[in-house]
């Protein structure tokens, strides 16, 4: 009779150590599983525009008042962007293999990297214009591609993440692999860049 409430209490008590350790380690848990996103981009530090500096491959020349450089993508104003100005002929229409050169002042441990993708001063000229598809993104700590999915249109001028090599860089390199053509039907071969932000693990 002993023996048995012997092994209740242990099961009793192994239970109850269980979930006392389960509720202590959730919130550890949690943040281990909840990686860092352009919505919550977590404990990462955004590296100040006054650190950057951006460079392009081209730039689209200036249009009706409207200019399109590089540093028009980290200008922090989602109504500018800096656009590629590739010829708008194949087998490069829309600006593939064209670069985005973001360099930092030091090197930061890039954890995040998030763009405004297209051209969003307003929903019309979203649409008007091409956006990236695929992204290679490279860093001092390496490569890697990234799709940036079909925004919601409500959610046109939103921040998405593309994929970077976790690590310390002294630049962040986009290079456009494809892209989205614009949906109008005047549409132009111009793809667009509006804004991009470098977070960091170190501040
Ligand atoms: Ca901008
Ligand atoms: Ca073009």
């Amino acid at each position: 009779m002993g023996g048995v409430w012997h092994e209740v209490w242990k099961a009793a008590l192994t239970i109850a150590f269980g979930a006392l350790a389960a509720l202590w380690l959730a919130p550890w848990i949690q943040d281990v599983l909840t990686q860092p996103s352009c919505d919550d981009p977590g404990d990462l530090h955004l590296v100040s525009r006054s650190e950057l500096t951006a460079a392009a491959t081209s730039e689209n020349p200036p249009e009706q008042g409207a200019t399109y450089e590089a540093a028009l993508a980290i200008d922090g104003d989602s109504s500018t962007a800096w656009v590629e100005g590739a010829a708008d002929s194949e087998p490069n229409k829309y600006g593939e293999g064209e670069t985005l050169t973001i360099s930092l002042q030091r090197a930061r441990k890039v954890g995040l990297v998030c763009v405004i993708n297209g051209y969003t001063n307003t929903q019309a000229s979203y649409l008007h214009n091409a956006r990236v598809r695929q992204l290679l993104v490279t860093t001092d700590s390496g490569s890697t591609d990234s799709v940036l999915p079909e925004k919601a249109l409500e959610f046109f001028a939103g921040y998405q993440s593309i994929n970077v090599t976790e690590g310390r860089t002294t630049s962040v390199v986009l290079t456009i692999g494809t892209a989205r053509a614009g949906q109008d039907s005047t549409q132009e071969a111009d793809t667009a860049i509006s804004e991009v932000e470098v977070w960091a693990a170190d501040g």
